[in-house]
């Protein structure tokens, strides 16, 4: 079973990815399931095939522990874990070639909090895949980018699987600032003259150690724009996925399911 957690900032677009890659997989004929691990979503745009919303329900933690919306959240985020035993019986069940997981709205509880990093590990497959999602919204100022850089490389920092950044809603920048954006992210001096330009004094003198410090790690992952409302690149996204699950070999359909 491969497997891709879709992971990024409140509103980014991951519960929509997921959606339009489900309905690209199936299109294709390929056997492919989505597991919903966000317990405070009231509306997906997809019918996950496995729903921690089943197990665990913020209302009642809300009540029971007295609780307001947020630490309901926290606590309904970290009951995952010791939920675990019934989704793994699911996804053994379904035993999917590619597992699609649509994690919660708040990054900082899956990604931040250790219930993540093993939720993570317990419902991975044997090889898995992270799909990092920048907002176009939030990177197409510099300094916001800068800002979602350092956001994905801390969300690297936690996981460490295979990541790949994607910036979705691209359909709603042009597509000159489209090209902007890649020509900051692959070239540093352009990405300091831009930061240059934009802002000044302290602000400044930190974005620019700050990307610095992100081109020295080398370490920070392929990028590339997305639309999932517009299909725009989503071929391309599951082409670099399968390069990552097959370590760089074709993508055979017999030998595809690894457990
Ligand atoms: N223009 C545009 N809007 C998008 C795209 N993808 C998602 N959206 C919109 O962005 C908003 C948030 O999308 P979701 O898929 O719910 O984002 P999410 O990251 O799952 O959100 P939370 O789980 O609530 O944090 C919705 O209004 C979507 O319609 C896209 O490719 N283009
Ligand atoms: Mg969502």
């Amino acid at each position: 079973m491969y497997t891709t957690f879709l992971v990024g900032t409140a509103g980014s677009g991951k519960s929509f990815l997921t959606a339009t890659l489900v309905h690209y997989l199936q299109t294709n004929e390929i056997d492919v399931r989505t597991l919903n691990l966000d317990p405070g979503v009231l509306h997906l745009p997809y019918a996950p095939d496995i729903d921690v919303r089943d197990s665990i329900s913020i209302d009642e933690i809300m009540t029971e522990f007295e609780l307001g919306p947020n630490g309901g959240l926290v606590a309904a985020v970290d009951l995952i874990t010791a939920q675990s035993g019934e989704i793994i019986q699911e996804i053994n069940e379904f035993s999917p070639d590619i597992l699609l997981i649509d994690t919660p709205g708040q990054m900082e509880l899956f990604a931040f909090r250790p219930t993540g990093v093993l939720a993570a590990t317990q419902f991975g497959g044997e090889k898995n895949a992270l799909v990092y999602l920048m907002d176009a919204n939030l990177c197409k100022t510099p300094y916001g980018l800068i800002n979602s850089m350092i956001l994905s490389l801390s969300v690297q920092m936690r996981f460490f699987f295979p990541q790949l950044n994607i910036i979705t809603k691209s359909d709603l920048l042009t597509h000159e600032k489209e090209e902007e954006l890649q020509t900051w992210i692959e070239d540093i001096y352009l990405l300091e003259d831009a930061v240059n330009n934009t802002v000044k004094g302290e602000p400044r003198e930190l974005a620019i150690k700050l990307a610095r410090t992100i081109d020295d790690l080398q370490l920070f992952p392929e990028t590339f724009p997305i639309s999932a409302k517009e299909n725009y690149h989503i071929d391309t996204l599951y082409g670099k996925l399968q390069l990552i699950w097959q370590s760089g070999e074709d993508f055979q359909v017999d030998d595809r399911v690894i457990r």
